[in-house]
């Protein structure tokens, strides 16, 4: 009987996560059905795994003013004040309701295929274990705090929504032309580390920004990293850290400059990445334009 690592390993999960790092995913795969959903197994949440989540919920909520965007916290509030983990099935229904999209469970990272064909059917998959108390500041892998508090509020805007799908389309185009190393940076400075203008300033919209206790104030106040107004090729051309806050931000000046920017056939554009150098993530470019 395979235990779930290998399994694991066996269906080209590990030890690949966000295409950078080896290590074996955490989780149990071995319950995993063909396109990688599973139960969510809501029981088996211990009085303290729901006090944890409640802890990390209050603490990044109330970080939320003047540091996320009016999207995510119009939209936030659908995850009701949780004192406990949600219960997918009851956010789906809301969920489904308002832009047919819904949350299934996932034993943790899946395949980019799987991943994409997901989101490409308007189910994100939403992993769910959730970190130890150790890991209260700062994790590595998404669990089910950074995926529920992080991805799916916006989900429920139809702008955002829409992206969404159109991003998993254009991932399982992506791995046939054997791009997804490009598109997984757009994916990265966008869904998870995307800022956005607003007549108040810059704010947060990137799942991994508002789920972080202390990349929120960082990526939206600090003087040190670099902000870039959005540019699709600059991003997929741009390398990026996944165990450090970003070096470099990307910024647009609306949910609905992102939807357009996956409107072209992505085939002729990842041609011209490729003829050109990739960008070290931090890197500002001779004359480019930072937002401020
Ligand atoms: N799997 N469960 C899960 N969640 C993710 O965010 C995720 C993934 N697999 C691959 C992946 N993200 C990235 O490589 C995306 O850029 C595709
Ligand atoms: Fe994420």
């Amino acid at each position: 009987m395979l235990d779930s690592a290998d399994k694991a390993v066996n269906q080209g999960i590990a030890p690949v996560t966000y295409g950078q790092g080896e290590r074996p995913p955490r989780g149990d795969y071995a319950s995993a059905r063909a396109d990688y959903t599973c139960d969510q197994r809501w029981s088996d949440h211990t009085p303290q795994e729901h006090d944890l989540y409640r802890r990390l919920y209050e603490r990044q909520a109330s970080q939320l003013p003047g540091l996320a965007c009016a999207e995510f916290i119009e939209a936030v509030e659908h995850l009701g004040h949780p004192a406990q983990i949600p219960r997918f099935d009851d956010l789906s229904e809301k969920l489904y309701r308002t832009t047919k999209w819904e949350a299934v469970a996932v034993p943790g990272l899946i395949p980019e295929e799987a991943f994409f064909a997901l989101l490409a059917r308007r189910k994100f998959p939403v992993t769910r274990w959730l970190r130890t108390p150790e890991e209260f500041d700062y994790i590595v892998e998404p669990d089910v705090f950074h995926d529920l508090f992080g991805h799916v509020p916006l989900l429920f805007n139809p702008v955002f929504a829409d992206y969404m799908q159109a991003y998993g389309a254009g991932g399982l185009k992506a791995s046939r032309l054997d791009a997804c190393e490009l598109l997984a940076r757009l994916y990265w400075y966008t869904v998870e580390f995307g800022l956005i203008t607003t007549p108040q300033g810059l704010r947060a919209y990137g799942a991994g920004i508002l789920s972080s206790a202390g990349e929120l104030q960082y990526s939206v106040r600090s003087p040190e990293p670099s902000r870039v107004h959005f540019d699709l090729q600059r991003i997929m051309r741009t390398r990026y850290k996944i165990d450090s806050y970003q070096a470099s931000y990307f910024v647009i000046d609306s949910l609905d400059q992102l939807f357009a920017a996956t409107a072209p056939d992505f085939t002729p554009i990842y041609r011209a990445i490729r003829a050109q150098p990739e960008i070290e993530a931090g890197a500002v470019l001779p004359g480019e334009r930072l937002a401020q």
